[in-house]
């Protein structure tokens, strides 16, 4: 009797253990950055987290350096499964979604606790929808700061400074569109090929939030970074939505806790690298000139907007609501 017991005890046990493992989500995921990026510490403590609060159900092997290819085609792997988990920026996400492309118009946000502010309300709720439509569901965003013009020749002051540059942009027509209209010459390209286009002249510019101008040693060879910040795009956890949606409910609220938890700390991580990196750069040389006027630059993308509401008619209201929005 106790011997049957026993067997029926191990036997309990050893299909526990087989049901976990078949169940068990072992997912992969991609991130541009390099160690000790605000980003990279985010998306590891995202694994950390995901283990512990599904207790093992769903674990998170992380790619970061972009070691598993460009952030388009990361894009693509995620929305087809082959990919589980990004850590993208909306920039290009935007050619693949129009609701998630109003946040990449120039001078859409006020300031970051704007872009917040509507990410978190209605607006963001529809950005949200139309990612989850086409394959990406966000579970969490982050914050990427402000991006800003930088170029190995001078201060730019005004569109006219951007005249004739050959400024490198993510791929997204909203951007090649924003430096065509102050008279630069736009060449989309892989955030990987940055560096050499920049020091072999291939480009003579590019635009960057402070820690990845920093990190990605943009700044030895462009050292001139003019504070225009013309577009404030947020980053998300992105995860094939077919992949959460076959998560149980209690498992989709454990992966969405963790993500929002690995925001958290990123947000903090992000401020603090934001203002060490701007430190660094100008103790290396860097020369950094406050744009005193942004209203030029801003009147400047009146055809980006009416490129994009001839092609996107519906969005005007979600463009409105942003504007709206205090
Ligand atoms: C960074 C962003 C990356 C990538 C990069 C770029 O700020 O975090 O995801 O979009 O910019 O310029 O390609």
């Amino acid at each position: 009797m106790f011997q049957n017991f026993k067997k029926s005890l191990v036997g309990a046990v050893a299909l526990t253990v087989i049901s976990t493992a078949a169940f068990a989500e072992n997912w992969r995921g991609w991130n541009i950055h390099v160690d000790g990026y605000p980003n990279t510490i985010a998306m590891d403590k995202f694994a950390e987290l995901l283990s512990e609060k599904t207790g093992g159900e769903v674990t998170l092997q992380m790619f970061h350096g972009g070691t598993l290819g460009s952030q388009p085609d990361a894009v693509e792997q995620v929305r087809a499964g082959a990919l589980e988990v990004g850590n993208f920026n909306l920039g290009p996400i935007g050619p693949i979604v129009a609701e998630a492309n109003v946040v990449s118009l120039p001078f859409v946000f006020k300031d970051v606790p704007h872009m917040f502010r509507v990410l978190d309300s209605e607006g963001g709720a529809a950005i949200a929808a139309g990612m989850a439509a086409k394959g990406l569901m966000p579970l969490a965003w982050y914050d990427a700061g402000a991006r800003s013009f930088y170029n190995g020749e001078k201060a730019i002051n005004t569109p006219a400074d951007v005249t004739g540059m050959k400024v490198r942009v993510m791929n997204n027509d909203l951007f090649t569109g924003m430096i065509a209209e102050l008279g630069g010459n736009p060449s989309p390209m892989a955030f990987a090929e940055v560096y050499q286009a920049l020091k072999t002249g291939v480009v003579d510019g590019a635009e960057n939030n402070w820690p990845s101008y920093e990190s990605t040693g943009h700044f030895e060879v462009a050292g001139y970074y003019s504070l225009s910040q013309h577009l404030i795009i947020p980053e998300c956890i992105c995860v094939n939505t077919a992949a959460f949606e076959g998560l149980s409910a209690d498992m989709q609220a454990a992966v969405t806790e963790a993500a929002q938890e690995s925001a958290l700390l990123q947000r903090e991580l992000w401020a603090e690298r934001e203002a060490a990196s701007r430190v660094a750069v100008e103790k290396a040389g860097v020369v950094v000139n406050e744009v005193a006027d942004k209203a030029p630059f801003q009147a400047a993308m009146a055809p980006v907007y009416e490129a994009y509401f001839e092609t996107n008619p519906g969005l005007r209201p979600l463009v409105e609501l942003i504007q709206a929005t205090d």
